[in-house]
């Protein structure tokens, strides 16, 4: 089928001019690298391996496999993004593993999980953002206010962590995002929501700023899928997903002029009526928990999720490349369009096709697919190039100018999400697998959890 041809595409362009560096530039025709991964490299490869396993590219599969086996180097130096590394790197070997069996992956991962935990040695166990996997030195963002810790970084390592100790059988990854979780209970929230910014130092917060965007966004995700991940044991996890939630609902959901349901930002109690592509991963997730919602709010979530799911595809169908941007607005006359010149950009993210395609599963509404299938159409006419696929710099142009850069994500997120949409839903049930945040597949554990929910 169509998306799996641009997944080869994608991959051959990446092995042929990119095999070993983190991402490919598709117009220049070489390699990046980057500084979020430290001295790691093969950042699409170990991206792409589950996307490859899944769509039957067997050929493909293999050398990236191959890659991993010869070539992945875990002995390095350099500043790396705990997170990055976490939802990409473990989250993409664990996937691995899991669907085909083959030691190297889980052997890699473990090795891999091991060189993060001295971010974890702060006055309270809330790991600080970026590790020299070498030395094991961590220290924060330097962007990030008075030296704290991001809760959308912080708050995603639940799955990943709890599947290293199930493997390992070494409790340490398991007692170390549950202290995460007992500091999050221990600290007050402002009206009940999460602000982004955490001190690892005191356990405070260190701003009231509150997005279920970039910077928040993955911390409730991976709430809900600590608790079907768990079988549904996981209660602490289900009780501060749906406290969350409702506190979003009351404080940060509106309705624009025109109708449209959007979740904007919260900066101390004042509203900022924005919404981040980023943000556009809510849909899927609230249509994720919507069937183990109290009975009298199922439908309420159910469509409430398909409410901001119709206000994502709107920021696509108001450009003219139907590609979303970056940022929307809702205020001063705009509607799901970005107003400022450095929010229209699209780089490839997947989180509307990702809602795209849990909306599909829960409701069977063929205009899912319709919309997916836009944005097949789109990539194909604006994002491709001779030699891979690039994000744009403007979605308002029909002749956007391209930024050179194949993200790994497009490999393991937006093309498996587009993939899966048109699949059976039996092809990676939900009642089986749940996705990290980086689309990586990792199994519901039907029969005994022991790591997770013990302690
Ligand atoms: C991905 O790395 C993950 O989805 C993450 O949660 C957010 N950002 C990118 C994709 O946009």
């Amino acid at each position: 089928m169509k998306i799996k041809e641009m997944m080869k595409f994608a991959w051959d362009n990446y092995k042929q001019y990119a095999l070993g560096k983190n991402e490919l530039r598709p117009l220049t025709k070489n390699g990046h690298i980057g500084n979020m991964f430290g001295g790691l490299r093969g950042a699409t490869v170990v991206d792409a391996l589950d996307t490859l396993y899944i769509m039957e590219l067997e050929e493909e599969f293999q050398e990236a496999k191959k890659w991993v086996e010869k070539s992945f180097d875990l002995n390095v130096n350099g500043e790396a993004s705990l997170f990055e590394v976490n939802i990409r790197y473990i989250g993409g070997l664990l996937a691995a593993y899991y669907l085909t069996g083959e030691e190297v992956f889980k052997s890699k991962a473990l090795e891999l999980g091991e060189k993060l935990l001295p971010a974890f040695n702060t006055p309270t166990g809330i790991p600080r953002g970026v590790i020299n996997l070498g030395s094991g030195m961590s220290w924060s963002w330097g962007w990030a206010s008075a030296g704290s810790s991001i809760l959308a970084e912080f708050g995603t390592l639940h799955l990943e962590f709890l599947h290293l100790s199930e493997l390992s059988g070494n409790p340490v990854f398991a007692e170390k995002v549950m202290n995460i979780r007992k500091v999050l209970n221990r600290v007050e929230k402002p009206q009940g929501l999460y602000p982004n910014f955490l001190s690892p130092v005191t356990g405070n917060w260190v701003q009231h700023h509150v997005s279920i965007g970039g910077l928040g966004d993955s911390f409730y995700e991976y709430l809900i899928k600590s608790w079907l991940m768990s079988d549904k044991k996981d209660s602490e996890a289900k009780k501060m997903y749906d406290d969350a939630l409702e506190a979003i609902e009351k404080h940060l959901v509106k309705k624009s002029a025109g109708g449209l349901t959007y979740i904007a930002e919260w900066r101390g109690g004042i509203l900022d009526h924005k919404m981040g592509h980023l943000a556009c991963f809510s849909g899927g997730m609230i249509a994720l928990g919507a069937e183990h919602a109290r009975e009298e709010r199922k439908q309420h979530y159910v469509d409430l999720a398909a409410e901001i799911t119709n206000t994502c595809h709107e920021s696509y169908e108001r450009s003219d490349t139907k590609l979303g941007p970056e940022a929307f607005r809702f205020d001063a006359g705009t509607e799901a369009m970005a107003t400022r010149l450095s929010e229209r950009y699209y780089i490839l993210r997947p989180e509307v096709v990702e809602s795209y395609m849990y909306m599909w599963r829960l409701t069977h509404d063929p205009k899912y697919r319709q919309w997916g299938w836009e944005v097949v159409k789109a990539l194909e006419k604006h994002c491709r190039v001779e030699a891979g696929f690039s994000g744009i710099r403007d979605v308002y142009t029909t002749t956007p100018t391209h930024d050179n850069m194949q993200q790994s994500f497009f490999l393991a997120e937006t093309l498996k999400y587009l993939y899966l949409l048109f699949c059976e839903d039996d092809v990676l049930s939900l009642d089986d697998w749940v996705f990290n945040t980086e689309a990586h597949p990792l199994p519901i554990n039907h029969t005994d959890f022991k790591a997770s929910v013990q302690q």
